[in-house]
């Protein structure tokens, strides 16, 4: 299978705010979109009761989702907690599983949390100029352990897709919660 041709293009990227333009596609998570996903869930009952706060937003230049095409993204991570555990995303495996993906961090602080189904886990500190690598067969969701946005940059393989429902089922393999000491993995 051969790709759908495209004219070249170019993207321009604020590494301050992660605005990307132009982008196709804007994504909003909020607390009640991720109910399962934290440990406390009265603390987050009382979040989305009080107002439901943004946990992130994602900016992409869609192209088409097949074999060869690259989807480029930015993830906005904003800085908070539900109870001690820091905001974070769903995280998920691609519903491709051979297809990896590369982060770069832009802005702010947190951790590129990964696992396997296999039970593997791994945790990448994240900040300005890093690049993370998520291999295939790893799923990955990123956490914000610092008091401004976490920004970073993203590129996949087109058909990739993505898998949400075994992680909501299954879990993450790490929590990341704030302690008097800083973050501390779990
Ligand atoms: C896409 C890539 C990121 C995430 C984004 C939000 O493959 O990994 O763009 O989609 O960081 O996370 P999630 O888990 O809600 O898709
Ligand atoms: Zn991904």
């Amino acid at each position: 299978m051969t790709a759908t041709p495209l004219n070249p293009f170019s993207l321009l990227l604020d590494f301050r705010s992660g605005a990307l333009q132009p982008y196709t596609s804007r994504t909003e998570r909020h607390l009640s979109d991720m109910k399962g996903a934290y440990a406390d869930r009265s603390a987050l009952e009382h979040l989305v009761d009080a107002g439901d706060p943004l946990v992130y937003e994602v900016l992409q230049y869609d192209v088409p989702e097949e074999v060869g095409q690259l989807i480029c993204c930015t993830t906005v991570l904003h800085p908070g907690t539900v109870g001690d555990e820091y905001f974070m995303t769903k995280g998920h495996y691609h519903s491709v599983r051979e297809t990896g993906e590369v982060y770069l961090g832009l802005c702010g602080r947190g951790y590129l949390l990964l696992m396997t189904e296999e039970g593997g886990h791994s945790a990448t500190p994240m900040g300005p100029g890093i690049v993370g690598y998520v291999p295939p067969y790893w799923a990955h969701r990123t956490v914000n352990t610092g008091e401004e946005p976490f920004v970073f940059f993203a590129v996949y393989p087109g058909q990739a897709g993505h898998d949400y429902g075994t992680i909501e089922q299954s879990g993450f393999a790490q929590r990341v919660l704030r302690a008097a000491e800083g973050p501390v993995l779990k």
